[in-house]
């Protein structure tokens, strides 16, 4: 079977699994599940899915096999019990980019092949608006199974190298935690003052919306390594008044823990003199 009817397996059936197999269940096609916890099959089984009682058994089932577990090792240990000759492995666990080239090689030493992903999109996100994922691997594996991938969301394709959406992944995980110490450190602050967060939040998500356009800006100079041109709001200025977030903090009894790595930085930058420069070329201090 090809396209749309292709059958598939699911490994693992927490949030993220569940949503997965249930997107792929509304696509028509055969679905296979298994899960460590067999409980977690029930509701899926009654959408259609054919519950295994073994990972071997539900590998088995289909060409198309894939595993969203907790971590690399248990997809190694779940996989590690199946028989992956001319299986597609696809993994939707989140891992690093070194993994994936790990568990690449070792699904094409079973005989398999391999796709690597990266899901953007929390659980209830799947198959709706805004949801996509990233893939890397072979280009033709991942066009064969196109169909299939276009029931969770966006399918982006990354490159033939499998670490690629993992590292993609990380990246837009590492902006999204940013963005979180940024908040929970604003909200600390508003609720010192016994201030309403709630009343507080459009400010902040409006700020932040503003501020956004920093990351295509900061792009461009990135690439070119330049970080001169331009200059409106200069890293010795921002250095000098970045200390005033943790005096602050510290005035109103609020922990500075998640600013201090970058104050540390910023204070590091400007005194290796590039005070005058733009604040991107902190990213200096971040490779290695
Ligand atoms: N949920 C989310 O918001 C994020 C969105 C982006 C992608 N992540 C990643 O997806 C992977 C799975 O996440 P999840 O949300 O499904 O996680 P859980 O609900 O905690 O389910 C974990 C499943 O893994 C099974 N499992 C754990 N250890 C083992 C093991 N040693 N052997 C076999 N299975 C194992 C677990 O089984 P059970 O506890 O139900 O028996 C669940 O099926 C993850 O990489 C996220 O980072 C989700």
């Amino acid at each position: 079977m090809s396209g749309n009817t292709t059958s598939a397996t699911v490994l693992g059936l927490g949030a993220m699994g569940s949503a997965l197999a249930g997107a792929l269940l509304g696509t028509g096609r055969p679905v296979t599940v298994w899960n460590r916890s067999a409980d977690k099959t029930k509701p899926l089984v009654a959408r259609g899915a054919v519950a295994a009682e073994s990972a071997a058994e539900a590998v088995a089932a289909s060409e198309l096999v894939l595993a969203c577990l907790l971590d690399d090792a248990s997809v190694r240990e779940v996989l590690g019990t199946a028989s992956l000759a001319g299986k597609t492995v696809v993994n939707l666990t989140n891992g690093t980019p070194r993994q994936a080239r790990e568990l690449a090689e070792w699904v094409s030493e079973q005989g398999g092949k391999f796709l690597d992903g990266g899901i953007m999109a929390v659980p209830p996100m799947i198959g709706q608006p805004g949801a996509f994922v990233f893939y890397s691997g072979p280009k033709d594996l991942f066009d064969t199974h196109r169909a299939a991938f276009d029931a969770f969301g966006g399918s982006n394709y990354v490159g033939e190298d499998p670490g690629l959406a993992a590292l993609h992944d990380l990246a837009l995980l590492s902006g999204m935690y940013g963005q979180f110490i940024g908040i929970l450190q604003a909200y600390a602050l508003i609720r010192s003052e016994g201030l309403s967060a709630v009343e507080f939040a459009p400010l902040l998500s409006g700020w932040l919306t503003a501020m956004g356009a920093f990351a295509e800006h900061a792009a461009k100079e990135i690439d070119s390594g330049d970080y001169t041109q331009g200059v409106v709001s200069n890293l010795g200025m921002q250095a000098a008044a970045f200390d005033n977030l943790p005096a602050a903090a510290a005035d109103q009894g609020v922990s500075s823990e998640l600013l201090a790595p970058l104050h540390q930085l910023l204070l590091r930058r400007a005194a290796d003199g590039h005070g005058a420069e733009n604040l991107t070329s902190v990213i200096e201090l971040l490779k290695k």
